[in-house]
């Protein structure tokens, strides 16, 4: 007899759904498709000649080690790495504040995982990163809804929303994905002052960072909120949860990424990833290591920021000449995202299917609201597509918004 699948998969399954930035990928597989989809860095940008460098060496030098099981924590010289850093940041920041993950979607999820019981419920922007609220869901999430504009998450709306005591905040300070907007010092400081009132965690989810355009850099919320703890000494014992990733500055590939937090919680998500993984892949975190140690990943983001920031401009020039009028965007400062509104009553959803026809794709902005709405926006990334495919891809997208807007304006006229 055939096992029937679908009959015995454990109720919790039905929480799991498939992310539409995955789904997405397989259809813009195809040749001379022009995706805006998913958040793949550059493969220009890749540091193909410096990563065999760093691979050999390590081989020649410490094969044995690369090749073995290591701990969960992660490989030490990069954890103290992380440490380092982070203090010269302003955040006091000893070895045992820090997890090697694999990659900060696992951050995600691991976060999850020990602070999450079913019905708990998360504060979030809205929109917010879909792949952390398909992570939560799991866990049985809810998700309270503190709606974003351009200077980010907007905090008057926080004390409301926190009386209804979310156990944790996600945020994403710099050039929110899908958002692209970035938070302002004065929201920045507001955030941590409300959460500490409370004392609510707050995941500050920063995959962006280093990827900054113009404009000065903004201090992180783990530095603004470690300068008001009594204690100035390491280990920082904070309430922010800072996740950081070497995917959009070295290579998603590698699924290397990194927290500081509190030495209690880290001790009770080391527990936690035991069972996920054992540890990140050792090589890879030697690798990461190797190339970060040198100073070469710090000058490495420089000239991705570079060329994402001539990415951006030539999108926004793009949408300008061919998005029709009663459309508009967000300008992000870095990253990898803007976000498109389109006039109300607009289906980004139906969209797509008349866009993928023409070979272009997004995603739609309806999987990022974990309450629903949101359905005349998406999502465009500006860092995956070549100038020209940009070019090309946005007078697609144009033609395909103003033949949707054409059948909407007529259905409304004869409604
Ligand atoms: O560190 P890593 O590679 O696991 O990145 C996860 C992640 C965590 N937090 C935020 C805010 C992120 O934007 C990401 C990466 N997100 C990309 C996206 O398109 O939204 C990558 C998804 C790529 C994919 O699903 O294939």
């Amino acid at each position: 007899m055939q096992t029937p699948w679908d009959t015995i998969f454990a109720a919790r399954t039905q929480r799991i759904t498939s992310s539409a930035i995955r789904e997405l990928l397989k259809v813009t597989e195809q040749p001379d498709f022009i995706s805006f989809g998913g958040g793949l860095p550059a493969p220009e940008a890749f540091p193909i000649a410096e990563v065999a460098e760093a691979a050999q060496r390590i081989l020649r030098e410490q094969g044995t080690q690369a090749l073995q099981y290591g701990a969960t924590e992660g490989y030490r010289p990069l954890r103290e790495w992380v440490a380092a850093q982070m203090t010269s940041e302003g955040v006091p920041t000893h070895i045992e504040n820090v997890l090697i993950t694999t990659g900060s979607q696992q951050a995600i999820d691991l976060i999850g995982k020990v602070l999450l019981d079913e019905d708990d419920s998360v504060l979030v922007e809205s929109p917010t990163y879909l792949a952390a609220l398909q992570a939560w869901s799991v866990y049985g999430a809810r998700y309270l809804e503190a709606p974003a504009d351009e200077r980010g998450m907007r905090t008057g709306a926080l004390k409301k929303l926190l009386a209804q005591r979310p156990k944790l905040i996600y945020c994403l300070p710099n050039f929110q994905n899908p958002g692209g907007v970035t938070l302002s010092l004065a929201r920045r400081r507001q955030l941590i002052e409300q959460a500490a009132r409370y004392g609510t965690p707050i995941l500050e989810d920063d995959p962006y960072r280093e990827l900054r355009f113009e404009g000065a850099a903004l201090p992180r919320l783990i530095t603004l909120e470690s300068a008001r703890q009594e204690q100035h000494t390491a280990p920082y014992n904070g309430n922010v949860i800072y996740a950081s990733t070497f995917s959009k500055v070295l290579a998603p590939g590698l699924r290397v990424g990194s927290i500081v937090a509190a030495p209690a919680l880290i001790h009770k998500l080391v527990q936690a990833k035991q069972s996920t993984d054992l540890h990140t892949p050792t090589f890879n975190q030697m690798l990461v290591y190797e190339l970060a140690k040198t100073g070469f990943l710090k000058r490495h983001a420089k000239v991705i920021a570079k060329m994402y920031r001539e990415r951006r401009d030539i999108m926004l020039a793009a949408m300008q000449e061919h998005f029709p009028e009663g459309v508009r965007w967000t300008h992000p400062q870095g990253g990898m995202f803007l976000w498109v509104t389109l006039p109300e009553g607009m289906d980004a959803g139906e969209l797509l299917k008349t866009a993928i026809a023409q070979k272009v794709a997004f995603v739609p902005g309806a999987p990022f609201h974990p309450n629903g709405g949101g359905a005349n926006t998406l999502r465009l990334n500006f860092s995956n597509a070549t100038p020209e495919q940009i070019h090309t891809g946005i007078a697609r997208l144009g033609l395909a918004i103003s033949e949707q807007l054409g059948t909407h304006s007529k259905a409304l006229a004869f409604a």
